[in-house]
């Protein structure tokens, strides 16, 4: 639903008022603070449509789960209370079943094939099964490759992983992968996240270097590990409450705007990752560089097989050998 802003007020006092300038205010919500990727995406989707509404649309920005954890904000733009939400793909597949297969570890080798994949066709027809599910997808962004913290032991070997207690997202593929490991997956919302590891319900948890530095995990876990284990793709979605109403142009519009965040935000995940480690171990974390990769992906076999049921196994081999 809009928040109509009447702009009416300002205009008057400049004794301008040759302009009905109604702008209709959007809520945009996302999980992290302003300062962080998910703010960098608002700012440059809010810009973007201004510029091209040519002030028919601003933005008001909700960080920091104002609106709720992403489960919660995808379930308002279906029904229309929130606009607009940047938000991981984590819950998304509770929503759009069609993005799941994203979220398979070890699936993109790096960022410019994740790119390719999502930009390209298939990406593409993902976006458009949102849909038929209530939901309008404007594009892919970008949250980032995923690694290990936790508070107890610095973790290099899948054996080192075993028997932690870690946090996932709310996102059946990849508890899978966890429970595999010998991992306990715990699945909470991000909003929870904090306090839970603050207070040991959970050993650790897993996220982009952008998310660990923006929601200073660094204060409650011990042990970064770069186990760059999973890509983790970004959505920016509108609510069809907004997007029924728009002329093709208008829907034009959103999605160039829609591209613009996406942009900013892998620009500024892609900072994050290059100069936030070195931040992270500054403000006292042990950083574990020597991670087996290798070995977490083959001990991920069995979880492998699982989702060549889950998915369609072509599917997954085309994206894996994606080239554009
Ligand atoms: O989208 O829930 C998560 O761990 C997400 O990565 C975070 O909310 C940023």
């Amino acid at each position: 639903m809009f928040l109509k802003k009447v702009a009416l007020a300002g205009v008057i006092g400049l004794g301008l008022a040759t302009t009905s300038a109604m702008a209709e205010e959007l809520k945009v919500g996302y999980s992290l603070p302003a300062t962080s990727h998910y703010g960098a995406a608002a700012t440059a989707f809010g810009e973007e449509l201004e510029r091209l509404s040519n002030g028919k649309w601003t933005i008001r920005q909700f960080p920091a789960n104002a609106l709720g954890g992403e489960r919660e904000m995808v379930e308002g733009a279906q029904i229309g209370t929130v606009d607009v939400v940047m938000t991981s793909t984590g819950p998304v597949g509770n929503f759009v079943p069609e993005t799941l297969i994203t979220d398979i570890p070890f699936l993109f080798r790096d960022y410019a094939h994740a790119h390719a994949v999502l930009d390209g066709p298939i990406g593409r027809a993902i976006l458009d099964e949102f849909p038929k599910h209530g939901l309008i997808a404007l594009a892919w962004a970008e949250n980032g490759f995923r690694n290990l913290t936790n508070d107890l032991r610095p973790v290099r070997t899948p054996e080192d992983a075993a028997g932690l207690k870690v946090r996932t997202m709310e996102n059946p593929v990849h508890m899978t992968a966890f429970r595999t490991l010998g991992v306990l997956p715990t699945p909470m919302a991000f909003p929870e996240l904090f306090t839970a590891l603050q207070q040991g319900t959970v050993d650790g948890q897993e996220n982009p270097i952008g998310v660990i530095l923006s929601a200073k995990f660094d204060q409650v876990q011990k042990y970064l590990s770069l186990t760059q284990h999973v890509y983790s793709p970004a959505l920016v979605i509108l609510s069809p409450a907004v997007w029924n109403g728009l002329s093709d142009e208008e829907k034009d519009w959103f999605k160039q705007a829609g591209k613009a965040a996406a942009q900013a935000m892998r620009k500024k995940a892609y900072d994050d990752a290059q100069n936030g480690i070195a931040e992270l171990q500054s403000r006292g974390m042990e950083i574990v560089t020597d991670v087996d990769r290798a070995a977490f992906e083959a001990a991920l076999a069995p979880a492998f097989a699982e989702y060549a049921k889950t998915f369609d196994p072509a599917k997954i081999e085309e994206i894996r050998n994606y080239r554009p």
